[in-house]
């Protein structure tokens, strides 16, 4: 599908989406986030792709949601279109790991889109921040929650409440990101790691990616007893019987997602 907000490559099993509005530094909009989440459908039904990564550019991963286009919008406007709501709960039912590989601004609704991703991978220009309240609002697309339960209520409070940003390594300090590597590296820091993610089954990653967002959901005795039945399920699968079988042979799996 032709994108006008994105850029999609597929190279091998790894799907890469490049956001794309350079004039406005990524500003999430209506159309933005309808093709991203249809670009993550595509993904999901794609049997070739196994692990996706969502960047921007070097200056923005994304500076936050269109002001200019919430701008006129009333209470009644955004309240009766839910305005994004159904793509950002499209973004996050993809079921293939989601890397978001982060430079530059990851602000507002940015940084709420990096959090919807698997986990983030940050290049040392990488600045993060919920600036919301500089324009009277508040984090609107899960930043008061997912930051929240990522960095802790002390710094997650700190940010929203001040607008302050954060950078790389404070960031990776606080949990937010997983790794911080060189700007120039980050491409590649991020696509060798959705490579290795495709290298493994598909359906142990995906019930593996389900068990740990229902760490956010649950109780620890649902969450564990969640685990241990999705655990026990994939005992069902002949990847399960493959991945055991190369490890005693000392050889690689040949997993076939079955
Ligand atoms: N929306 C629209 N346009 C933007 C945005 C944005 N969020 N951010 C930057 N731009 C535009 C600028 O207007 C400018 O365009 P133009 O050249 O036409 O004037 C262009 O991008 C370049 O930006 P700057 O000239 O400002 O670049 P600087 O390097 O000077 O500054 C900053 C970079 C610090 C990132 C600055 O652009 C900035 O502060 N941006 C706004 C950050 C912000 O406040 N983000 C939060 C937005 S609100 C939000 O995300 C709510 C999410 C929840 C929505 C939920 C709905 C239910």
């Amino acid at each position: 599908m032709a994108y006008t907000t994105l850029v999609v490559e597929v190279d091998g099993t790894v799907q890469t989406i490049r956001l794309n509005r350079p004039d406005a530094l990524n500003a999430l909009n209506s159309t933005l986030l309808s093709e991203l989440a249809d670009a993550l459908r595509e993904a999901d039904q794609n049997p070739k792709i196994r692990a996706i990564v969502l960047t921007g550019s070097e200056k923005a991963f994304a500076a936050g949601a269109d002001i200019k286009e919430m701008s006129d919008k009333s209470f009644a406007d955004v309240f009766s279109s839910d305005l994004f709501a159904r793509d950002a709960q499209g973004i996050c039912a993809t079921r293939k790991p989601i890397i978001a590989a982060v430079s530059g601004y990851a602000l507002g609704g940015g940084c709420e889109l990096a959090m919807m991703c698997d986990f983030i991978i940050a290049a040392d220009t990488a600045k993060f921040g919920q600036p919301e309240i500089n324009l009277g609002v508040m984090p609107g697309l899960g930043g008061s929650q997912r930051l929240t339960l990522a960095v802790g209520k002390a710094k997650a409070m700190d940010m929203v409440l001040t607008g302050r940003f954060m950078d790389a390594e404070e960031a990776e300090r606080a949990g937010l990101v997983s790794r911080v590597v060189p700007a120039k590296n980050l491409m590649q820091e991020a696509t060798a790691a959705a490579v290795k993610i495709g290298e493994k089954s598909l359906l142990s990653l995906m019930a593996a990616k389900e068990a740990v967002n229902r760490a956010f959901e649950t109780t620890l005795a649902e969450g564990l007893l969640f685990e241990r039945r999705s655990f026990q399920g994939l005992f069902a699968t002949e990847d399960k019987v493959e991945g055991m079988a190369a490890f005693l042979e000392k050889r690689q799996p040949q997993f076939r997602d079955k």
